[in-house]
């Protein structure tokens, strides 16, 4: 990837203004800011053909409507309102999809990005043959107002984000750049729709050879509302810098599956011990006390990990309603086997005169490696 720190865009000339630009505006809960910023757009952008998407999830505070209505007189702004959905990096992927300009930019929203810096992003995306980066860390640039904990935030996430993808830019995590479309087009297939990361995304995705200038602004504060960056986010930041790497070999959601595999596993112990306590005659516990509490382990368990896969491990298609108790039955089912073997053996190692808890953690270890044979040799068979 050859960088350079250093501005180097042309400057606007007739024979640079051909190329079209499309600006995608991700939003969520931004009707406040909307007539502020379009406004301010239209003047930046007066000197450059181009079309501005505003993207929106279906915002609560109807940002889309708002968008709608300034956007009803002219002729430049379009608006996807999208249902049932959230993301912000989905966002700006299906903007730049629906984008008709050679040249795509994104910008925040929420006034945060200076746009002023707009016809450079463009002209060196368009010059050159890449990606032009609005950046807060090369000379010139800021974050502005940021607080301590903040600073300290971006900071660790950039230097992670620079180690595990390898990438040679000092903001990859910026919300503000551009690309070229036919850049953007030949690597759209890989990019991972996840989070807030779009940019960190591209750079790993493009070839190496490609071009990056980071174009030096400084980050202000938020005209109105609120920050989207909540906990969630950096988590998904964190399972994107995992997906790059190691999720190469073993897919995360394997890794969650498995996790929650062994979780279960420690939940139906508990539940044993709880159980079994109740069904105790005295300090002895008869054959059927023991079966009747391994079975309302094999349930809980059972529950819990159904319970955790979905809100967890299956997020992104998590189940709700009547479509999470259908699930729920399927799972069951999907458990039966596994369960049968973990009774049975449980249950004859006890008969045996094995310890109650070495014979329920062994039953339990083979509903598992019972129901992973299972799959692997009939429905993951090749
Ligand atoms: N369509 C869509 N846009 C989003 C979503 N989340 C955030 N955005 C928009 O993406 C832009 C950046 O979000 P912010 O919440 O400002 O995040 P940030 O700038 O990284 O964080 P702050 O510095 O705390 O503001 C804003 O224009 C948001 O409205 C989302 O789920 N869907
Ligand atoms: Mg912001």
């Amino acid at each position: 990837m050859i960088f350079s720190q250093t501005p180097n865009y042309k400057p606007l000339t007739p024979a640079t203004l051909v190329a079209m630009l499309s600006l995608i505006l991700p939003t969520y809960n931004e009707s406040k800011n909307l007539p502020e910023l379009l406004p301010e757009l239209e003047e930046v952008l007066r000197d450059i053909p181009h079309e501005i998407i505003i993207v929106d999830d279906d915002s609560p505070d109807e940002t889309w409507r708002v968008a709608q209505e300034l956007g009803h007189d002219r002729d430049d702004v379009h608006v996807i309102r999208r249902v049932g959905r959230r993301g912000l990096s989905s966002a700006v992927i299906e903007g730049f999809l629906s984008a008709k300009g050679e040249v795509l930019a994104v910008m925040d929203a929420d006034g945060q990005h200076d746009m002023s810096i707009l016809p450079k992003l463009y002209s060196s995306a368009q010059s050159g043959n890449g990606i032009a980066i609005g950046s807060r860390y090369v000379a010139g640039g800021s974050v502005g107002e940021w607080d301590e904990r903040r600073h300290f935030m971006s900071r660790v996430a950039t230097s992670l984000a620079l180690k595990v993808c390898k990438v040679k830019v000092q903001d990859p995590m910026s919300g503000f750049f551009a690309v070229r479309k036919n850049l953007f087009q030949s690597i759209a297939n890989n990019l991972n729709p996840k989070g807030f990361k779009i940019l960190l995304d591209l750079l790993v995705c493009v070839p190496r050879s490609t071009e990056v200038e980071e174009i030096p602004f400084t980050f202000s504060t938020r005209l109105h509302g609120e920050s989207k960056l909540s906990r969630r986010v950096q988590i998904e930041f964190l399972e994107y810098l995992y997906d790059v790497t190691i999720g190469r070999y073993i897919p995360l959601t394997f890794l969650k599956y498995c996790i929650v595999g062994g979780l279960g596993v420690f939940v139906h112990l508990a539940t044993y011990i709880t159980a079994s306590s109740f069904l105790q005659e005295g300090d002895e516990l008869s054959l059927f006390g023991f079966r009747v509490a391994v079975l309302i382990a094999i349930e809980v368990a059972i529950i819990f990990n159904f319970y955790v896969n979905n809100v967890w491990t299956f997020a992104l298609s998590r189940l709700k309603g009547v479509a999470m108790l259908i699930g729920f039955g399927k799972y069951n089912i999907a458990c039966v086997f596994g369960a049968v073997a973990n009774y049975a053996v449980s249950s004859y190692l006890f008969s045996l005169g094995w310890l109650d808890i070495a014979a329920v953690v062994i039953g339990a270890f083979t509903g598992v490696v019972w129901n992973y044979t299972m799959s692997r040799f009939f429905a993951w068979k090749t």
